[in-house]
């Protein structure tokens, strides 16, 4: 009989807010776990996606862009042990922010794999060198990669560094496990998504989500909107309620191709 290895490793995704992580996690784990969007600090919490086939499994974790200013990241990187670092950078954009990662990175013992993110923005190619020599002072960096995580570009090959270089390990999730959000928040996500898509100004921030009988299996969801003042249910219903039927049967598409089955989707909004 022909004994197969297996490969198991830990991945920690960091970077300032809008960087790309979510939508890099969302493409290495071949799956829509993460909520993108062009607002800031969309992510708002640990989000570990898993990519599995039968020799490697690798969980990724995606971490919102905030903890630049508030120095969780000490905490996660002292807590936890990670085989790599994919350190993203959105395009050239590199001021304190990176440079009060840089100093932190440089004090823990895993090797990063350093990501210039967003080149289908670069329109200058000619900025590209002296910004790499630039990084290779700032950073000891194991790998670099130029990519377009939103365009699929230059992106396949993050896997072979990776693989490489995993340690011989049992896998530690069962081959199905995809991710640490539950039904509900994956639900949650996708809803608060589109309502950052489809309603301007903070007004996303200030609506609580509730899912308040979930019950995919008979394929019906209903949601509760929380908000806080009258003018803002009117704004998320809109004229004609042109938002809330946009967000509505958006977000019905997206909970059906995640679960991969139909559903029915209703909303209330209620002012608290
Ligand atoms: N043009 C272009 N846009 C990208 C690329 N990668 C991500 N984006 C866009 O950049 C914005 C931010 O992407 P996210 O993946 O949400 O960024 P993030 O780093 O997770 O941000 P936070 O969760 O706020 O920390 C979204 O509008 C993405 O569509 C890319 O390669 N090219
Ligand atoms: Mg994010």
């Amino acid at each position: 009989m022909k004994i197969i290895s297996s490969y198991y490793g830990s991945v920690l995704l960091i970077g300032r807010t809008n960087a790309g992580k979510s939508t890099l996690l969302n493409f290495l784990v071949k799956k829509k776990i993460s909520i993108v969007s062009h607002k800031r600090n969309t992510t708002n919490n640990n989000i570990i996606g898993v990519y599995n086939n039968d020799i490697y499994q690798i969980e990724f974790i995606d971490t919102p862009g905030n903890i630049f200013y508030k120095n969780k990241i000490l905490k996660l990187l002292k807590n936890n042990k990670y085989d790599f670092i994919l350190f993203i950078l959105d395009k050239n954009k590199w001021n304190y922010i990176e440079d009060n990662f840089t100093k932190i990175l440089s004090k823990i013992n895993i090797p990063i794999i350093l990501i210039i993110n967003k080149i289908d923005q670069i329109k200058n190619k000619n900025i590209l060198l002296p910004y790499i020599n630039f990084l290779k002072k700032k950073i000891n960096i194991f790998h670099l990669f130029i990519i377009s995580a939103k365009y699929k570009l230059y992106t396949n090959d993050i896997y072979r560094i990776i693989y490489n270089n995993l340690p011989k390990k049992k896998h530690f999730y069962s081959k199905n496990y995809i991710t640490n959000q539950t039904d509900q928040v994956i639900i949650k996500e996708i809803i608060r998504e589109n309502i950052i898509k489809f309603i301007h100004k903070e007004i996303p921030y200030l609506v609580k989500i509730k899912v308040i009988f979930s019950k995919i299996l008979l394929n019906k969801i209903n949601i509760l909107f929380l908000v806080k003042k009258i003018n803002h249910k009117k704004i998320i219903i809109g004229k004609n309620s042109h938002n809330i039927k946009l967000i509505k049967n958006r977000s019905e598409k997206n909970i059906e191709k995640f679960f991969k089955k139909k559903i029915k989707l209703n909303i209330w909004i209620k002012i608290k």
